[in-house]
């Protein structure tokens, strides 16, 4: 593999452990726990892995480790970090006990129902320590909900004498990872699975997690190049900029680089949910903004645009809904339909008020709404350019402003998506260290008999010698939501708290931001240099946890 200046040197970083990881561990466990909601219902779905408790780490005696094989996969969206996680299990699995095998399997939860699997060594390892992506073993949307699949699972399982199962993947893979480890606990296989936070979208967080690992890494990056494209903008000063960022049902993307870079406008669509706004009143908002800068002779500007919106503006994501089950019910009546043909028979099949919805959208938004899903039933946003539905309805609006002589400047689109971009970069000092620090916990929780748990590590703003490691039972952070038409067990989205002070800070400075300029320009991700600069964790994190 030829390799950049930049990794041979990041390659020889050793990531930091928290002090309770370093030396021999031992387990404290703290009282049984609940499901967040439903708990009657996760009780009855999940028998043997409900109610078990929290578990910390903590410094302990060492004791002779049983041999044990532990397989590992990436699932879903890449994140900055998961060469690290897994660097992390690596070396704790050695640790333990140097004839332990690790296994990687190929391109997702797929890999382990067709039986692809790579044996991961030192040689094959090294490479990827502190890189980014996740094609040391690929990864996948595979999703792993019935038995047949986790029996097949079970023959490779066997095969190579794997006795840990570690899933790292955001809420639906872990929520599967949760059902496996109850079937297999069930059928008293004796395989125990372990879930691992990942997701750029940073949604994969409650009390027990702190953040998604990548979550750092990828909205550094986006706030690097925001700020770049600011300091474009603030240097011509004759483009209004609408950048999507991702993020695939909560805002937090886009609410953290609004805080680093200070644009003139960020949409949140958690806060346009809960004011029920329209489409019409999103764009009337943004047109105000342009034309109240336009009359302060600054006809120029930066809004960012979370990925999801599209499903929060209340009309719409009622259209979805209907959408979804009716998919559900009838995709197969109309999926192998001629375009035209599908669109007549969705429109004869919605509620009124659903119709005249999804008539109104235009044509490509409306397909992508009603027709494309990922294999976990998501609506598939990124492919959703809602940047420019956004820029059209305001040039329209402004158009109609400029007629009744309530407006008079220019408007100069132009449109950006941050989204893969920053999904494969070399994590930065935080992610490296949390990564692999959860590898290393997860690694504990095998060898301390655990089972349906997730290795979490807390207390991240301190230093990493006070970081604090465990396990938090996945059961914890489950409820019970209607997908695909049927109520399902599954982890809990973290959406932006609209009274937390992350979204309190933008909320404080937004009318500020618009009227003015007052850009900030973070620069590029640094990993050598004065803490001050290369360890800051999000803004996000540290204002959530002040
Ligand atoms: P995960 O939830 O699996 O981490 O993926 C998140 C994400 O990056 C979203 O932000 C985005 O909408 C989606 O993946 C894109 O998916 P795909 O890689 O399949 O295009």
């Amino acid at each position: 593999m030829k390799t950049s200046a930049l990794q041979v040197e990041r390659a020889a970083y050793q990531p930091k452990l928290p002090k309770a990881l370093q030396g021999a561990v031992k387990v404290q466990e703290g009282a049984p726990t609940q499901s967040v909601d439903d708990q009657e219902e996760i009780q009855k779905l999940f028998p043997h892995t409900y109610g078990m408790p929290l578990v910390e780490f903590v410094p302990g005696e060492h004791t002779e480790s049983k041999r044990l094989n532990v397989g590992v996969i990436l699932s879903g969206g890449q994140a900055p970090g998961g060469h690290n996680v897994i660097s992390g299990l690596f070396d704790a699995v050695k640790k333990l006990n140097p004839e332990n095998q690790l296994y990687g399997f190929l391109m997702g939860p797929g890999g382990l129902v067709e039986h692809h699997y790579v044996e991961i060594t030192k040689d094959f390892l090294d490479p990827y320590r502190n890189t980014g992506g996740f094609d040391m073993i690929g990864s996948g949307r595979t999703k792993l909900e019935k038995e047949e699949q986790f029996e097949k699972g079970l023959e490779i399982l066997k095969k190579l004498d794997i006795k840990a199962l570690v899933i790292i993947g955001g809420d639906d893979s872990n929520t599967n990872a949760c059902v496996l480890a109850e079937y297999y606990a069930a059928k008293e296989y004796g395989i125990q699975v372990i879930g691992c936070p990942k997701t750029i979208d940073g949604d994969l967080k409650n009390e027990q997690i702190e953040t998604s690992f990548g979550f750092d890494t990828a909205t550094k990056t986006y706030a690097e190049l925001i700020g770049n494209i600011e300091r474009d903008c603030n240097s011509a000063r004759k483009y209004w900029h609408f950048i999507k960022v991702m993020g695939r049902s909560a805002s937090h993307i886009a609410l953290e680089c609004a805080l680093q870079t200070q644009p003139n406008i960020c949409l949140i669509s958690e806060e346009i949910q809960e004011k029920d706004q329209t489409l019409n009143e999103i764009v009337e908002n943004i047109a105000s903004v342009v034309a109240h800068r336009a009359h302060e002779g600054n006809n120029f500007g930066v809004v960012v645009i979370p990925e999801g919106l599209i499903e929060f503006i209340p009309a719409i994501g009622r259209l979805i809904g209907e959408l979804n089950d009716l998919l559900a019910a009838h995709g197969a009546d109309y999926k192998d339909l001629d375009k035209d043909a599908q669109r007549k028979y969705i429109l004869e099949h919605l509620s009124e008020a659903n119709r005249s919805t999804f008539e109104t959208l235009p044509e490509d938004v409306a397909r992508q709404l009603s027709l494309d899903r990922d294999p976990h039933g998501n609506v598939q946003v990124s492919l959703i350019e809602t940047e420019k539905l956004l820029s059209n309805m305001v040039a329209a609006k402004l158009e109609q402003w400029k007629k009744e002589k309530k407006y008079d400047g220019k408007f100069s689109p132009l449109h950006h998506f941050f989204g893969y971009e920053g999904r494969c970069a070399a994590p930065s000092n935080f992610d490296a260290d949390y990564c692999y620090a959860l590898g290393t916990s997860a690694v504990q929780l095998i060898a301390n008999g655990k089972t349906g748990y997730m290795a979490i590590v807390k207390n991240t703003t301190s230093c990493t010698d006070e970081w604090k490691a465990g396990g938090v039972p996945i059961t914890m952070m489950m409820n019970m939501e209607r997908r695909n038409g049927e109520m399902k067990p599954v982890i809990r989205k973290a959406l932006v708290d609209l009274n937390g002070k992350p979204f309190k800070t933008l909320v404080e400075h937004r009318e500020e931001w618009a009227k003015k300029t007052c850009y900030i320009y973070p620069g590029p991700i640094q990993y050598w240099g004065p803490s001050k600069v290369c360890d800051q964790t999000t803004k996000t994190l540290s204002l959530e946890r002040e």
